[in-house]
């Protein structure tokens, strides 16, 4: 069967939607001729692969527990296979993509990613796929899951305030990934379409304590990364492969701080990871913890132990079991670095309970570091000798760039904005200018736990620098008066006030 012609092309469908002449009934001709020809071959093959990997017959029906991201519906207990109907439902919302950025998504279910599927090896699906009314696309779906035309897509094409069905039997075990494949593909998975789909082994998978559902993939704006407003697709980035944002479910943050994925300390958790793509690979990895069971390309087996970065392809999955030993917020990230420090591939891990020393100590000292030969004067040092006690201010300016250049620019970024979700920001900094002494210490004894700067909320570890007080009192004076600041200047002497 020929799909392409079924795919309406998208200059063609947008005129006629503006036109509103007859592009409905041609959709629906089209529809008709297809649902007619598939059904027929779908249950044929279907019923046969039933057969073929059933444990005795097809028993009773029910309808599927959807879930949406990051939850995943319960383990399936039967022994058996049933006939499961699947209701999954398009919609077209206007969403958070980042802070301040908005963005129209294509959605399977009604966020990104797209509605968690769980069926069982052998059960035969009947799909309903609704495209709701307000829509103003037709969509359809392409069930990786699916052994047939398309993986479904040509018999699912469906017209806004329309509904298709068309049925599968789940053959193969394993983690799937669903996506719309409506010409321009492309297009429709960049705004938001696809999901997965887990097919169950019929001998079960292993208990956990818990089960997630993350899923990563990139947008294309029209703006620059973080540039506000309502962003539109930009297909010249998208062919470029050019991201501005490389996220976990859907939008910068959406499995951060108080929504960050949760487990305690002695606790089992799987992670049933996806890539929606479009276009990048992703190098998926927990900074921190090690995946001791991997179902490599989302694949029915376990055929790798104790793994740090999953290769996870566009269009594909992997399955990773691990346990939590200490008490910690672990990063989920992209290791390809900067998706996840600049554009957003970046999700939190919070686990909970005692620390056991022994898996994990803490920093237990910190000691000066003299290899033989260094010169002393080069060390930072609170201690050094020949700092200087009083500076004029265009010398503490000076003094405090090269600080600032050397130092502080690493996390709070060369122009001071600073990292959202890592580092704060001390370009306009609210908390940097309330309180002088407050930031005195913060430069004496560095800084944890959480903070609110400029609104946003941060929760990290600013490191003890060891710096002495004329650098400190010079990098404070050129932070205050640099990047849209401006305040008095910090004195030597208010530094060495504050120190214990
Ligand atoms: C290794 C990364 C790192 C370096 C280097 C670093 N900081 Fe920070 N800084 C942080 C983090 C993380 C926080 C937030 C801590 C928290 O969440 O409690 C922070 C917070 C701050 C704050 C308070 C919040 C704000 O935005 O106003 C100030 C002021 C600050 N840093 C100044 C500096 C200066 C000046 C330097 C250079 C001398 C520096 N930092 C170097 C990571 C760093
Ligand atoms: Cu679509």
């Amino acid at each position: 069967m020929n799909t392409s012609i079924l795919l309406s092309h998208p200059r063609n469908s947008k005129l006629r939607i503006k036109q509103g002449t007859g592009w409905i009934p041609v959709m629906l001709l089209l529809m008709g001729l297809v649902l007619a020809g598939c059904n027929k071959d779908v249950s044929r093959n279907g019923n046969q692969a039933a057969a073929a990997v059933a444990e005795g017959p097809m028993q009773g029906e029910e309808t599927a527990v959807l879930t949406h991201a990051p939850e995943v519906p319960p383990p399936i207990t039967r022994n058996h296979p049933t006939k499961v109907k699947v209701q999954l439902e398009i919609k077209e919302v206007e969403k958070e993509l980042a802070p301040g950025v908005r963005y129209m998504f294509w959605t399977f279910g009604g966020s990104v990613p797209g509605m968690f599927i769980r069926v069982r090896e052998g059960d035969f699906v009947e799909f309903h796929l609704s495209n709701h009314p307000d829509n103003k696309m037709p969509h359809n779906i392409d069930l990786h899951a699916v052994t047939g035309p398309g993986g479904g897509a040509a018999a699912s094409v469906t017209a806004p305030g329309h509904t298709s069905v068309f049925s599968f039997t789940a053959r193969n075990p394993g983690l799937f990934v669903y996506h719309c494949a409506t010409a321009p593909v492309g297009m429709h998975i960049a705004n938001g379409m696809y999901g997965m789909i887990l097919v169950q082994p019929k001998e079960g998978l292993p208990k956990v304590d818990k089960e997630y559902y993350v899923m990563q993939s990139e947008f294309y704006t029209h703006g620059k990364n973080r540039e506000e407003g309502l962003q539109a697709f930009d297909m010249e980035k998208a062919i470029k492969e050019d991201a501005d944002y490389v996220v976990f479910n859907g939008s910068m943050g959406a499995l951060s701080d108080d929504k960050a994925l949760t487990a305690k300390v002695g606790e089992t958790v799987r992670l049933f990871v996806g890539n929606g793509g479009p276009g990048l690979i992703s190098s998926f990895h927990i900074i921190g913890e090690v995946f001791d069971k991997v179902h490599s390309w989302g694949g029915a087996k376990v055929d790798q132990e104790q793994v740090q970065t999953v290769l996870i392809p566009s269009g594909g999955a992997a399955i990773v079991d691990f346990g939590v030993e200490y008490p910690a917020t672990y990063i989920l990230v992209d290791h390809s670095i900067f998706r996840a420090f600049n554009k957003g591939a970046l999700a939190m891990l919070k686990v909970s309970g005692a620390a056991d020393s022994t898996v994990y100590s803490g920093k237990q000292r910190d000691e000066v570091y003299l290899p033989e030969g260094a010169a002393i004067q080069t060390i930072p040092n609170g201690v050094a000798a020949k700092a200087p006690t009083v500076l004029s201010r265009a010398e503490m300016m000076d003094r405090g760039a090269r600080t600032f250049n050397q130092i502080c620019a690493a996390c709070h970024q060369p122009t001071g904005q600073g990292i959202p979700m890592a580092f704060p920001p001390l370009a306009k900094s609210d908390f940097l200018m309330a309180d002088k002494n407050r930031a005195i210490d913060i430069l004496l004894n560095g800084k944890s736990g959480a903070i609110v700067v400029n609104g946003a909320s941060f929760n990290g570890v600013m490191p003890q620098l060891n710096l002495d007080d004329a650098s400190i009192a010079s990098v404070l004076t050129y932070v205050r008066n640099s990047f849209g600041n401006s305040g008095d200047p910090v004195s030597i002497k208010e530094v060495k006030a504050r120190r214990h």
